[in-house]
């Protein structure tokens, strides 16, 4: 004993208990097939690299993984319980022997939905162990998950009616030839493209003498413009208020009359005279801030990356206005948290392509990322992710981030200084930000943070009525749920005057937010999507509720809570937004799922987005008949403008592929009013016949006006560095932004299949080609790196002994290898068909201007 009390006392004991456990591992996770009924059957090997065994008993190894996992799978050896969304943990049963050092261990598991990336590995992963008197120790994080190669059929196919082809270099070679590029000045010089543009002879030198006049409302925009060019030129052009009589740039406000003869919010007139200069007009302040977008991209990007004494713009006169007035991006950070920066670059980067809405998901099940004064537990607690036995200091880990509270991106939240800079930066360069509060599903970290508050304060001895003054959930409820992503508690309860005092907390704290900021804040975004099936059964408060109001089924609770909700919303001057699921009658007379427009809300204004709209599933027509029904919509799919989706099949291609796959031209090849136009693939890659589509609702003219406009996602759960953000969000906002300001494209008034096709290939050739040659390099000068967008590996083939290569976006540079290195930025550069003698492998990778490359391309000869 006196030993021990020694021990103790120098500090020993702690590193003596802690030795007994081994830390170092490294976990291998190798899925073997995905069958045919819809499980995937996958294996995990632990090794052991300590010095010290891992003991038979004692510890518990957590982790995420994103599918519901067949408990009934495990080995004997191990115990597998689903703990709550894609959390799980793995406890030793008697069965299992210790793991000695440097032996290894393979457990096998069968999950549900098909298992085909590298990035859908499990992740997080950490023991705890616990000491002799069962006290658990601080967790020990495995670090080193290598998800074994991607190889067989079997790995690699979701169904076994998928006809989507992994894509190997061949593959993507045969799909750039139909690309080829094109000369520079052939180009269309703006992105997106402008309504009309009249080439004119000659350009207009601009130089350090040039100064700006501006009306005195477009003092912001005369700023923004000075500050664009400044590190052009080296130094700051002269603003001056007025001054048009001398000054070379000059912005206005006017009347923009367009080629249709009409005007148009947001329109602008730009000329560039070769002797006079250059006029910006706009038919509002939007409209001069676009006309300004369109003047940094007439400048080259050679000269965006040094600055010089003159640069030529060429003349020209272009009178533009967007199709859509609803031009948005989304990003989710509650599943992820994004530092402000990232935020802030995003919408520098909406701003440059004329995007007008930001559609900041601010909150889910995974996280609460808004400072709320007065509800400090919704960030304190709702905004942390870490290991937790109770969830009163923070929420379990989600999406591999792991045991340590605190830090990204599991943990994180914009403080209202952060918020009222966004909105600021935001507001200046006309964007719009619309805050989603996810309600009634998707909110259980806003219900754990409310809990641990009811516990903190009824702790202090507070009454009852104030600790449960905010509370989210029935604690008689004895409902169970699953919803989507896994979660058993995650949908606030509508019959509380709690929840509704909460949502009046929170919204009154946004007004105030933007109000500071000077931002508008017109839409509130109120989620409304997946809301189990089973939720508030169980609840006497709805019970209560249900009697009082009359209301016979529980799913009409739904209802109900909308109706309040847009009541409150009304009241305070704002409009409700939500997914489709809000617009749509929840469940028939048999209870089943029905997706019609709800005749109820038709009349209330709501604004909604349509997103569910899985290739073959039979609800590809629901934004039409919502629009068609007379709600307003916002084109959000999934099949062609959800940015978390992959690129490609490819394994090392990263993001999620329930709805397919979301190649760059996915976006530019939808026509918004004609989305059945083909040629259409099924989601598992079977071209989809126009008779597939002889019921659907088609857009009728009156639905049209309802199209308010296009947005993409970035959702974000496999979104787990800034590094992500960008390498999803571009390329494919561009073809996203294309699609929402340019008008309607020609090649869709086609009617033609197959000429439709060739119009349309074209099109995409020539757009390929800005992208290439232009824009990718100006965001490498504009930003230096820091947007790293996706580069496409390259396509190759070795055809009688040359080797071939290309590009997915002509423009880009190809470099390669013999010598079986990858290739860098000095490796020699791809110029033509090489010869190759005797055998070997020939590696290539695309590069951006600064220097960052692709994917390999490998090839063997
Ligand atoms: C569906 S879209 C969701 C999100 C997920 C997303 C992943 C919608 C309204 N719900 O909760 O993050 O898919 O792609």
């Amino acid at each position: 004993m006196d030993i021990l009390r020694s021990l103790l006392l120098t500090g020993l004991l702690p590193a003596l208990v802690l030795a007994q456990h081994p830390s170092r591992f490294t976990i291998y996770w190798s899925v073997l097939t995905n069958q045919d009924n819809g499980q995937a059957l996958w294996e995990l090997t632990l090794v052991n690299q300590d010095t010290v065994a891992l003991p038979a008993s004692g510890w518990t190894l957590y982790f995420n993984f994103m599918r519901p996992i067949l408990p009934e799978s495990a080995p004997p050896s191990v115990q597998l319980t689903h703990l709550n969304g894609d959390f799980y943990r793995l406890d030793p049963t008697e069965a299992f022997t210790p793991l000695l050092p440097g032996a290894r261990r393979t457990l096998s598991f069968a999950s549900r939905g098909p298992l085909i990336k590298v990035m859908d590995a499990p992740s997080g992963f950490y023991f705890v162990f616990r000491d002799s008197a069962g006290t658990p120790l601080p967790p020990v994080s495995v670090r080193d998950v290598r998800a074994l190669p991607f190889a067989s059929e079997f790995q690699t196919r979701r169904h076994p009616a998928d006809r989507v082809p992994v894509p190997t270099p061949a593959w993507r070679y045969y799909q750039n030839a139909s690309l080829h590029l094109l000369p520079p000045d052939s180009l269309i010089p703006v992105v997106p493209t402008p309504r009309l543009l009249v080439h004119q002879p000659g350009h207009w030198t601009l130089d350090r003498s040039a100064t700006i006049a501006y009306e005195p409302t477009l003092i912001q925009e005369a700023t923004f413009l000075a500050d664009a060019l400044a590190p052009l030129l080296g130094t700051r052009l002269r603003l001056e208020e007025g001054g048009f009589s001398t000054a070379t740039i000059r912005l206005r406000l006017g009347a923009v009359l367009l080629p249709e003869g009409s005007t148009h919010a947001e329109a602008y007139h730009l000329k560039v005279d070769p002797n006079t200069g250059i006029t910006i007009t706009g038919a509002d302040a939007a409209g001069v801030f676009y006309g300004i977008q369109t003047l940094r991209q007439l400048i080259d990007p050679v000269f965006y990356r040094q600055s010089a004494d003159t640069i030529p713009i060429p003349a020209l006169e272009i009178r533009d206005a967007p199709r859509f007035s609803y031009r948005g991006l989304h990003l989710d950070v509650a599943r992820n948290f994004q530092p402000k920066e990232v935020v802030l670059r995003l919408l520098d980067l909406m701003a440059l392509y004329k995007l007008n809405r930001f559609h900041f998901h601010l909150t889910d099940d995974e996280g609460w990322r808004l400072e709320i004064r007065g509800l400090p537990e919704l960030t304190e607690i709702g905004g942390c992710r870490g290991h937790t036995e109770t969830e009163q200091d923070c929420l379990v880990p989600s999406h591999g981030s792991g045991p340590v509270a605190g830090q990204p991106p599991g943990s994180g939240f914009y403080s209202r200084e952060d918020f009222l800079e966004i909105l600021r930066y935001a507001t200046s360069r006309h964007i719009e930000v619309i805050p989603e509060i996810d309600v009634p599903g998707h909110a259980r970290a806003a219900i754990k943070a409310m809990e641990a508050r009811y516990a903190r304060l009824k702790e202090a001895g507070r009454p009852e009525s104030e600790a449960a003054a905010y509370r989210l959930v029935d604690p008689a409820d004895t409902s169970t749920y699953r919803s989507v992503q896994g979660w058993n508690d995650n949908v606030i309860n509508v019959c509380l005057p709690s929840t509704y005092r909460f949502l009046e907390k929170v919204i009154s704290e946004l007004q105030q937010l933007y109000q500071e900021a000077g931002a508008p804040l017109r839409v509130v975004h109120t989620g409304g999507d997946e809301v189990p099936r089973g939720v508030w059964t169980g609840s006497p408060a709805c019970q209560a509720l249900m009697q009082a109001e009359n209301i016979e089924d529980p799913a009409a609770l739904q209802d109900y809570f909308l109706e309040r909700l847009h009541q409150m919303l009304t009241r305070k001057g704002l409009r409700l937004a939500g997914w489709e699921e809000v617009g749509l009658t929840a469940v028939d007379e048999n209870g089943r799922r029905v997706h019609r427009p709800h005749p109820r809300f038709r009349d209330r204004g709501f604004l909604i987005y349509a997103w569910n709209n899985i290739w073959g599933s039979g609800a590809e027509d629901h934004a039409y008949r919502l629009a068609n029904a007379g709600y307003d919509v916002v084109l959000s799919l999934a099949s062609n403008l959800y940015f978390d989706l992959a690129y490609s099949k490819h394994p090392e291609e990263g993001g999620l592929y329930w709805a397919g796959f979301v190649s760059t031209d996915a976006p530019y090849r939808m026509e918004p009013f004609h989305l059945f136009q083909g040629p259409i693939q099924h989601w598992l890659g079977r071209p989809l016949p126009p008779e597939a589509f002889a019921r659907h609702e088609r857009l009728t003219l009156q639905g049209q006006s309802h199209i308010v406009g296009l947005q993409g996602q970035l959702w974000g759960e496999t979104l787990r560095t800034p590094a992500r953000v960008f390498y999803m969000a571009v390329p494919r906002m561009l073809a996203l932004a294309e699609r929402a300001w340019a008008k309607r494209p020609a090649w869709s008034q086609i009617a033609d299949p197959e000429p439709r096709q060739r119009a349309l290939q074209n099109a995409w050739n020539e757009f390929a080609n800005r992208l290439g040659q232009r824009e990718l390099p100006r965001l490498d000068a504009l930003y230096q790196g820091t947007v790293p967008y996706r580069l496409p590996p390259p396509g190759a083939v070795i055809e009688n002994g040359y080797l071939k290569a290309n590009a997915a976006l002509p423009g880009l540079t190809i470099r390669y290898t013999l010598d079986g290195s990858d290739p860098t930025a000095t490796s020699p550069l791809y110029t033509g068909p090489v010869l190759l003698k005797g055998h070997g492998e020939v590696r290539l990778r695309t590069f951006d201007t600064t220097g960052r490359g692709s994917r390999t391309t490998r090839l063997v000869y």
